[in-house]
């Protein structure tokens, strides 16, 4: 890269980093080249295969931890497999959100989980939640950054990731006493970008939700309100998921499970 080059790139990780600290979330229109689509969708299926197998037919509910080291059922249908960067063959500093991730999280960012989510035909819509809880009842920066890169078209009909605009401004139970911390981490019926501002001066945050061309990623502070939506095609949906934290940050009720598949008794 020239100089002209890195001061460009300066500029567009700038601009990125600020629609992610105002909105929560910046949507990155095919930022995951073909050549990375096909590679992490082949680990994925491979990765999901040999999981779903050695579960078979065997019902584990819902949520992280009634689910097990190796498979998540998220909500019915909507399954999170973790996968590791070595299976994917992958280091974070190659990937084209690092230097955003840097931005925010700093140099020393550390990769907390990857895997993917796959949302089954008729899959239904979560619950709105965020993923982590704020950690003071000052608004600071963020603690965690997760980047979705859509293994494949997500048309509107196959559900893509729905965001509340700005609601990493809003989830903050350390500064609103309305909100519940498990209410607002663990999907929950009550939990709405509108319960978000009852009883405030602050406006309903926007929904936004669009189709998605392969490779695309929506990158999003861990505090942001968002769901997956109901997947109403023929075709299972894939999203790729990379998450990062803050050196020293510890929070997880990612994966609470400890016991694994491979233990299984048939
Ligand atoms: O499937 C999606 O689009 C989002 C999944 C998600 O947010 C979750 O399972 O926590």
């Amino acid at each position: 890269m020239n100089d002209d080059d890195s001061t460009v790139a300066l500029t567009v990780a700038k601009r990125q980093a600020n629609q992610l600290t105002s909105n929560g979330f910046v949507l990155l229109n095919q930022l995951g080249g073909s050549q990375l689509v096909a590679s992490v969708l082949a680990a994925s299926k491979r990765k999901m295969h040999e999981i779903r197998d050695a579960l078979g037919e065997r019902d584990i509910g819902i949520g992280s931890a009634a689910g097990f080291e190796e498979i998540v059922q998220r909500s019915p249908g909507r399954w999170d497999v973790p996968i590791s960067m070595s299976e994917f063959g992958l280091r974070d500093c190659d990937l084209p959100w690092w230097s955003l991730i840097a931005t925010m999280l700093g140099e020393d960012a550390e990769h907390s989980f990857s895997g993917v989510v796959s949302s089954e035909p008729s899959s239904p819509a979560q619950f709105w939640h965020s993923d982590s809880p704020h950690v003071s009842s000052e608004h600071l920066g963020p603690h965690a950054i997760n980047v979705m890169m859509a293994l494949q078209d997500v048309t509107m009909e196959m559900g893509p990731t729905e965001c509340a605009r700005g609601s990493h401004l809003l989830t903050n139970h350390l500064s609103n006493p309305a909100l519940k911390i498990d209410e607002l981490v663990y999907q929950h019926l009550s939990t709405t970008p509108a319960s978000l501002v009852k009883g405030t001066d602050h406006h309903e945050p926007e929904c936004a939700a669009e189709s998605l061309a392969a490779g695309t990623c929506l990158i999003f502070d861990d505090r942001l309100l968002h769901r997956g939506l109901a997947n109403r095609s023929i075709s299972t949906r894939h999203m790729a998921y990379f998450s990062y934290r803050k050196k020293g940050y510890v929070g997880n009720t990612h994966f609470e499970a400890q016991r694994s598949v491979f233990d299984l008794a048939d």
